[in-house]
């Protein structure tokens, strides 16, 4: 996969991609109507074990058995644009705007942040759940401590590698200690298909929130309205119990 241009991935195309990553698996295609409507895949039983980044990141403890014993449930597949497939060649994460100190990673020094893990429910307002998912990643709290938030930053930009997607966070729902830049599920790296290497996960709302091919945080002073905020749906998409 890392041997993959991306002139090669246009000409290979997707289904063969996805079969690549998937062996056996069966890809269903699916059109959404709301809230991540785009391609999706109907299900996917077992997660690939490579994300296709390397190194590869090594599980805590307490990701491998996941300890909330396997993720519940399928996602169904979401992307506003053709798959990005990242490799440790070519991404990188960055925070920056109103930081004291902006900073950038390649995969091998965002590796070595160090990362704490949840269990946690993962809504979709279209109504699918995924339940007890093991997430290990980096708290979006410490993140932005590390970087110094400076006074006037209202909220956080968070912007996809797609090139299309952003949502955004007030600074104080970017605090919720269970707010995560995720690298891991049940102790595997997140694979492409479901945002990895990286992608945000904001458990108390709903997943249009959590930006999937995360790869730029940035703090403004501002609002900022999400793709589909911009669509019709709630900033404050606060899941109801
Ligand atoms: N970059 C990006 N992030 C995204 C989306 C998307 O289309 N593109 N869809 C959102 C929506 S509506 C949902 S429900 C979840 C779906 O995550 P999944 O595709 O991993 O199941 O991702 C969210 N983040
Ligand atoms: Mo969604």
């Amino acid at each position: 996969m890392s041997l993959l241009t991306r002139r090669a991935f246009l000409r290979i195309g997707l289904g063969t991609l996805l079969a690549a990553i998937a062996g056996p698996l069966f890809y269903r295609w699916l059109r959404s109507s709301a809230g991540g409507s785009g391609v999706s895949v109907a299900s996917i039983p077992a997660l690939p074990t490579d994300g296709g980044m390397q190194p590869a990141p090594v599980p805590l403890p307490d990701s491998l058995p996941p300890r909330g014993g396997g993720a519940k449930g399928s996602f169904r597949i979401y992307t506003v644009t053709e798959m990005p497939i990242f490799t440790a060649d070519n991404w990188t994460f960055q925070v920056d705007g109103m930081v004291d100190r902006p900073n950038r990673w390649n995969w091998e020094s965002f590796l070595r942040m160090s990362r704490d893990n949840q269990v946690s429910d993962f809504h979709c307002v279209t109504g699918w759940s995924v339940y007890n998912c093991t997430w290990e990643g980096i708290p979006l709290a410490r993140m932005l401590e590390e970087a110094g938030v400076q006074p006037g930053a209202t909220a956080v930009k968070c912007y996809s590698g797609d090139g299309v997607y952003t949502d955004a966070l007030t600074l104080e729902q970017a605090g919720m200690p269970d707010v995560m830049v995720a690298v891991l599920l049940d102790g595997k790296p997140i694979p492409p298909e479901l945002g990895g290497p990286v992608r945000l996960i904001v458990p108390k709302m709903y997943a249009y929130k959590s930006v999937k091919w995360l790869n730029r945080i940035e703090l403004i002073d501002h609002d900022h309205t999400g793709y589909w905020e911009e669509r019709g749906y709630s900033a404050n998409a606060w899941v109801k119990t």
